[in-house]
């Protein structure tokens, strides 16, 4: 029944930012998805008949993994899998899953933002018990374990039906065929008062959201439309299609132009919203009026109160290094701690569990909260539902009131896809060995190569970005994204602190022009990456 095959290493199954990326016909070579999910397997310990939670995005290649892993889990010992009905979970639905079952953990299959179909991108992530990504002692045994791997194990068993709800039994292992939508739609509504957003929807709000072709559109359906009453139509591209429709399902201001053009045109709704391939990202605009990532954490917090699953309060609120500092400043106004934490969900873990913040973001577009270990796009999109509710004014009200309140932290991101890997390395490591000499020169106050000391676990992080600090507040950071498939991405975030309200209308990119320039002069990115522009602007 259990076969044990034998193979042989595969280079490069290094997880990066969030589980292993690569393309599809990288994970489609004989052995590959095999070699690393028995590398994930030999790198736990004490899972004998225990629970593993499985499901993905729905991208191409999901169904044929996740039967893979359901047979390699079977040989290795694993007594259930609870699946996603159609291998269907979003990553947040999944952390919801793994903690509520108590699982031992959770493989879930995305790539998330990245485009899909047969040329596009493929991923595995694993989860822990805390329902949140694998901790890079984890990962990094992974890593080990894909490099001197001789064999792997597979139940020899007919395919599972992951169209049936209910219970099944696989070479001894029982799979559970769950309803995607069922256990993460209750979660939300113990966090969030449905019956003032139902209100809100009745007396003629307006909404669009994106579900992008991706993992969101089920539960978009069944909560916005369905339990809330939002008018039908009000989910745009809500059924998940293994190429994402040929789109790229990244909620961004490029890849969901087509949303800000309306949120801008006479024709707006009160808010535009979207959400990611596996459903952990948000993009939300108002009626003429987009909310960065960096803002919409700050926002969020500063009015989470208004919600019932955080009418106590916050304990504390992290954001990740490039994240503007918008939310700090929300931190201090309400007397409780921020945290300053690399890129990755997976670094929040530590704070959530430890009780130490409640809510985390990133200028990625992903805002979360404790109730899972992931970010979660729909739960960001509920709560600002719930503010817009509860407070009775419009996104663009807010926005404004919260930056005459807190002062304005203009921000934005540029992004230089697919450069040559080589440039990209030179141009960081030009950067490191020519930080002690910045200090001083434009006004620049500190320069660092950021690393970070895990307050709860002590363990130390570093090389996690290039800081380049001045005296008011503003601040450039270069990084190489852990998450591309193809050559390198670099990611420039530029931050300039505004406290003026007569200064607050500036245009993103012209009120950090000056800053723009810095940095190609301090980096040299056109002479590394042979690029002039960057490919994207958020
Ligand atoms: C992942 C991580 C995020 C990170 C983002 C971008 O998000 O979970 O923490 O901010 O990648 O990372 P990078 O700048 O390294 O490309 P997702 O939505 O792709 O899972």
């Amino acid at each position: 029944m259990i076969k044990t095959v034998a193979t042989t290493p595969f280079e490069g199954q290094r997880p990066g930012t969030s589980g292993l990326r690569k393309k599809v016909p990288v994970f489609q070579t004989p052995h590959y998805v095999e070699n690393f999910v028995q590398s994930v397997f030999d790198s736990l310990a004490g899972f004998a008949g225990k629970t593993l939670v499985l499901g993905g995005d729905g991208r191409y290649f999901n169904r044929e993994t996740v039967q893979t892993v359901l047979k390699m889990a079977a040989a290795s010992g694993f007594g259930r899998v609870v699946v996603g009905q159609g291998g269907i979970l979003s990553t947040p639905a999944a952390s919801h899953v793994i903690r509520k079952r108590g699982a031992f953990g959770g493989l879930i299959l995305s790539a998330s933002h990245n485009p899909g179909g047969p040329d596009g991108d493929f991923g595995i992530k694993y989860n822990i018990g805390n329902g949140g990504p694998a901790p890079e002692a984890i990962t990094e045994a992974i890593f080990a374990h894909t490099r001197s791997i001789r064999e792997y194990r597979i139940a020899e068993a007919p395919d599972c039906d992951l169209d049936r709800l209910g219970e099944t039994s696989l070479a001894g292992m029982v799979v559970e065929v769950i309803d995607p939508v069922a256990d993460y739609q209750a979660l939300m509504e113990t966090l969030f008062d449905f019956t003032a957003i139902r209100a809100l929807f009745a007396g003629g709000f307006t909404m669009r959201f994106d579900a992008m072709s991706a993992v969101t559109g089920p539960y978009a359906h069944a909560i916005l439309e369905g339990a809330l009453g939002a008018a039908p139509g009000t989910v745009m591209n809500g059924t998940p299609l293994p190429d994402f429709g040929g789109h790229h399902p990244d909620p961004n201001l490029v890849h969901a132009k087509h949303l800000y053009d309306l949120a801008m045109s006479e024709a707006a709704p009160d808010l535009c919203a979207a959400s990611d391939g596996d459903g952990d990202r948000n993009l939300i605009i108002g009626r003429g009026q987009f909310v960065t990532p960096s803002d919409s954490v700050a926002m969020l917090a500063a009015n989470a109160h208004l919600a019932p699953g955080y009418a106590a309060g916050l304990a504390g609120i992290a954001r990740s290094m490039p994240t503007s500092a918008a939310a700090d400043r929300v931190a201090q106004a309400l007397g409780i701690a921020s945290f300053e934490t690399p890129t990755g969900w997976k670094f929040f873990g530590n704070l959530l569990d430890a009780g130490l913040a409640t809510i985390c973001g990133e200028e990625s577009a992903g805002t979360g909260s404790n109730h899972v270990r992931e970010k979660d796009g729909l739960w960001a999109v509920l709560l600002w539902l719930n503010i817009l509710a509860v407070r009775k004014q419009s996104v663009a009200e807010i926005v404004r009131e919260h930056w005459a309140r807190y002062g304005r932290n203009y921000y934005s991101r540029h992004d230089y896809e697919e450069v040559p890997a080589d440039g990209a390395n030179a141009l960081m490591q030009a950067l490191r060995d020519g930080l002690a000499a910045l200090v001083g020169r434009h006004a620049i106050v500190a320069a660092d190569d950021f690393a970070y000391h895990d307050p709860v676990d002590g363990s130390l992080s570093e090389h996690q970005g290039i800081r380049v600090l001045f005296g008011d507040g503003a601040r450039i950071v270069y990084r190489l994204s852990g998450t591309g498939t193809a050559g390198a991405t670099l990611r420039v975030y530029l931050e300039r602190y505004e406290p003026d309200p007569s200064q607050h209308a500036i245009d993103t990119q012209a009120a950090l022009a000056k800053l723009i320039v810095l940095a190609e002069e301090l980096a040299g990115i056109a002479r590394h990456t042979g690029r002039s522009a960057p490919s994207v602007i958020t």
